[in-house]
Parts: C-alpha cells; sequence; structure tokens
C-alpha cells in the first residue's frame, strides 16, 4: 500500500515478473491486483492495490486499497514511500502500524531523493519504528533483492512502543 504515484505498481512488476502497469499516469491503478513470486520455496501471493493517502477513503480507489486491506487481515502489508514525500509515507503507514498489520517500509524513488538532495536515515528510521526499511529504485530494479531478502521480518509493532521510542530517539536528532 501507499500514497498514489509512488511506484507500487512498477515494484509489483518487479517481484511478479508481470507487466501490468500500461500507463505513466498518476492515478493509474484503480483496481487490485493479483500476482505471485517465489520467496525460498514457497510461492506467495502479492496484491498491488491502488494508491491512498490515509484509511478514510476520499474516492473509488482508495475504497478499494482500504477494503483490500481489511480484506487481507492475515497479510503483511508493504507501505511503498515516495523516499522525497517521507512525512505523507509515514501518516499512512502509522495508520496500518495502529491496526496491528505486520509491515514492512519501502523507500522508492531513492534516486529522485538523492537528486534533490534528501537525505533519509533508513536504519534510524528502522529503528525507531522496529520495521524493517529498504530503499529502492523499482524503475532501475535497485534494492529488489535487499526488499526479498528483509520480507521475512516484516512485524507488528505497537504505536505505543514508538512513540516511546520516538522520545528516546529524538534526543540526538
Ligand atoms: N524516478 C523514479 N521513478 C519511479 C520509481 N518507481 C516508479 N517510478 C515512476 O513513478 C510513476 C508511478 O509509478 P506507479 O508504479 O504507477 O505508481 P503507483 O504507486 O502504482 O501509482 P498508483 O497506482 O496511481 O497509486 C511511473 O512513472 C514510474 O515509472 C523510482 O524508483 N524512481
Ligand atoms: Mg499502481
Amino acid at each position: 500500500m501507499g500514497n498514489p504515484n509512488v511506484g507500487k505498481s512498477v515494484l509489483f512488476n518487479r517481484l511478479t515478473g508481470a507487466d501490468v502497469v500500461q500507463s505513466n499516469y498518476p492515478g493509474t491503478t484503480v483496481d487490485y491486483t493479483r500476482g505471485y513470486m517465489k520467496l525460498k520455496d514457497e510461492e506467495m501471493e502479492i496484491i498491488d492495490v491502488p494508491g491512498t493517502f490515509s484509511l478514510e477513503p476520499k474516492d473509488k480507489a482508495e475504497e478499494v486499497a482500504v477494503e483490500m486491506l481489511k480484506e487481507n487481515r492475515d497479510s503483511v502489508v508493504v507501505c511503498v514511500f515516495d523516499s522525497t514525500k517521507i512525512e505523507r509515507g509515514l501518516y499512512l503507514a502509522l495508520e496500518i502500524i495502529e491496526r496491528e498489520y505486520p509491515v514492512m517500509i519501502v523507500l522508492n524513488m531513492w534516486d529522485d531523493a538523492m537528486v534533490r538532495n534528501i537525505h533519509v536515515d533508513v536504519k534510524k528510521l528502522e529503528s525507531i519504528l522496529g520495521v524493517p526499511v529498504v530503499a529502492t529504485i523499482a524503475t532501475a530494479g535497485e534494492g529488489i533483492k535487499e526488499f526479498v531478502s528483509r520480507i521475512g521480518y516484516a512485524s507488528r509493532v505497537k504505536i505505543e512502543d514508538i512513540m516511546r521510542g520516538v522520545g528516546h530517539y529524538g534526543t540526538d536528532r
């Protein structure tokens, strides 16, 4: 899941070998797509959903995303961020974490962040949130291997624990 236009479908295509993204326009995905990838010897189903800013849907596409989340209560949720818009991504990711889904975070569009001189401390974000965080450039296939190797570590965390941790990490910011 993630905000609109952060590269979810490109990432999905990379993982599944599918080629379902037909257009480069934002708002492309209005329905969900299922695909499969192999993890070690296990076949995993992956669902690509439309972008949403929050879990309070404002349009049809957002409704689909939120509905898919509810229907897949036992799934791991991959929260895809635009690395240049971390706050927006966090807003949604925290909502999902709050609902006690196991989460992993992908900081996509890492190339854009580099070009724009935006630095994100991946390890620090990881230790503050307590979930795996990987940087990717989905269009170039960068970070995909690391993503695959970390997906098994996606974890449920309690918002209260994150809040307690923020105090600690906040001191050296
Ligand atoms: N520079 C850069 N562009 C990317 C990256 N990943 C995806 N894009 C581009 O970002 C645009 C949106 O990608 P999509 O995969 O359609 O984004 P999405 O999150 O599925 O969008 P919605 O389905 O509309 O929510 C496309 O033009 C992609 O080529 C990346 O890592 N870096
Ligand atoms: Mg999409």
